[in-house]
């Protein structure tokens, strides 16, 4: 017999409908199985669910789970040292020469095995789901070869069997140029890049394909090809798209139909629409540009007046975000990128979800997954308000038990 059970609490922030928290007082939520059935008002409960056994949150809020659109959680190593070097004034070339940068995490993710890639990303997801994650994006693209990058993603797709949370990956074979290849991009897109993604792909490991389009990585040429050959296998696409300069990323990646373009701090108008027509949703990430000392801010005005969702992900990764909390994401988001708490809470649910292409999470509503969230406040913007403060008093994955 499938498990029912009735939800409430105070209020419920839905997020149905966009540019709102779809807010219910005195809300219930009528659950079967893993799939939410009801969700309104206590006095407009239908009577076929009122004798079902009820559960009450009393003063708290809940809301969707939290999903984070854009993570490299699995990796081996770290890059504190690297950081220290840095704020005791050391250049770029010094740091580079001590082995510093994205190649001494392709070296230490090389030499990890399986397992330990594995354990070293559970503290990392650990750390999201106190904070209510439900569900997290995971990147390939610190193998840089066939072995490692499959490793990666093996790794990335055991998480999900050992920890109740959903996990959506991305191959990004086009991340950096491997030592071996320095100079020879093209030669590592056509040898090791396109090939590894077909091989990973056939093993089912692959839900999308992303790069990083940027002087420092790779050109839009480039990139094209790894997305053709996305598009032959019918994978969709995403894109790390103008962070530190504006190579028109986001516009190649809508033409593909891109489900995102991410970071986009140098977004023009040009970008904006062509992202707005592509329907790709732009994934902020202020932990990069908090932990680089970014000036240049996305152009959160611009995305608003042209109706392209935003969504907020932590880009947890040991060089530019070393960053595990979405609540911090969130503050962040308001703090540094101007976002309403409102655009806030949905960038980690509602628009999160469209960015990873999920239709049936992200929201509280009749046939979505009971995917939740039970906060200890009782205004959604003191989710985005505190700092360093995690008011989760429970967490909802696919139903209760
Ligand atoms: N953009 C970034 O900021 C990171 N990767 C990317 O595509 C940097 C990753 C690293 O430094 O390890
Ligand atoms: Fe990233």
């Amino acid at each position: 017999m499938t498990n029912k059970i009735i939800l409430q609490a105070a209020s419920v922030a839905t997020l149905q409908g966009s540019g709102s928290y779809g807010l219910i007082g005195n809300g219930i939520i009528a659950i079967e199985g893993q799939t939410v059935v009801w969700v309104g008002s206590a006095s407009d409960l239908p009577s076929q669910f009122r004798d079902w056994p009820r559960r009450d949150y009393g003063h708290r809020l809940v809301t969707p789970g939290l999903i984070d659109a854009h993570t490299h959680v699995v990796f081996a190593g770290n890059r504190a040292k690297e950081f220290e070097m840095r704020l005791n004034g050391a250049t770029y070339e010094e740091v580079a020469r001590a082995g510093g940068g994205i190649l001494s995490t392709v070296t230490a993710t090389r030499a990890a095995s399986e397992d330990a890639l594995l354990a070293d990303a559970l503290p990392r997801v650990d750390a999201l789901i106190a904070e209510g994650a439900v569900c997290i994006e995971v990147k390939s693209g610190y193998g840089l070869d066939t072995e490692t990058e499959l490793r990666m993603l093996r790794a990335a797709r055991r998480i999900a069997q050992i920890r109740p949370i959903r996990v959506v990956t991305s191959f990004l074979g086009a991340h950096a140029i491997p030592p071996e290849y320095t100079g020879r991009g093209d030669s590592y897109i056509d040898e090791v890049c396109i090939p590894t993604l077909k091989t990973a792909h056939a093993e089912g490991l692959v839900d999308a394909v992303d790069g990083f389009c940027e002087g420092i990585a790779f050109a839009p040429n480039q990139i094209a090809r790894v997305f053709d050959a996305a598009r032959d296998l019918g994978l969709p696409v995403k894109l790390h798209a103008e962070q530190l300069s504006n190579l028109g990323g986001a516009k190649l990646a809508a033409s593909y139909g891109a489900l995102s373009s991410d970071h986009v701090e140098y977004l023009d108008q040009d970008g904006v629409a062509a992202m707005a027509d592509a329907g790709s949703v732009a994934v902020l990430l202020p932990g990069a540009f908090y932990t680089l000392g970014e000036t240049k801010v996305p152009p959160v005005g611009q995305l608003r007046k042209h109706g392209v969702p935003m969504a907020l992900a932590t880009d947890c990764n040991p060089g530019s975000s070393p960053m595990t909390s979405l609540l911090l994401t969130m503050n962040m988001g308001c703090t540094l990128f101007g976002m309403t708490p409102q655009e806030a809470l949905a960038g980690v649910t509602r628009h999160a979800a469209q960015a990873l292409g999920l239709p049936d999470t992200g929201i509280i509503a009749p046939g979505y997954r009971a995917d939740l969230a039970v906060w200890d406040v009782t205004d959604p913007a003191e989710l985005s308000y505190r700092i360093g403060f995690n008011p989760l008093h429970q967490r909802i994955f696919g139903g209760l038990e």
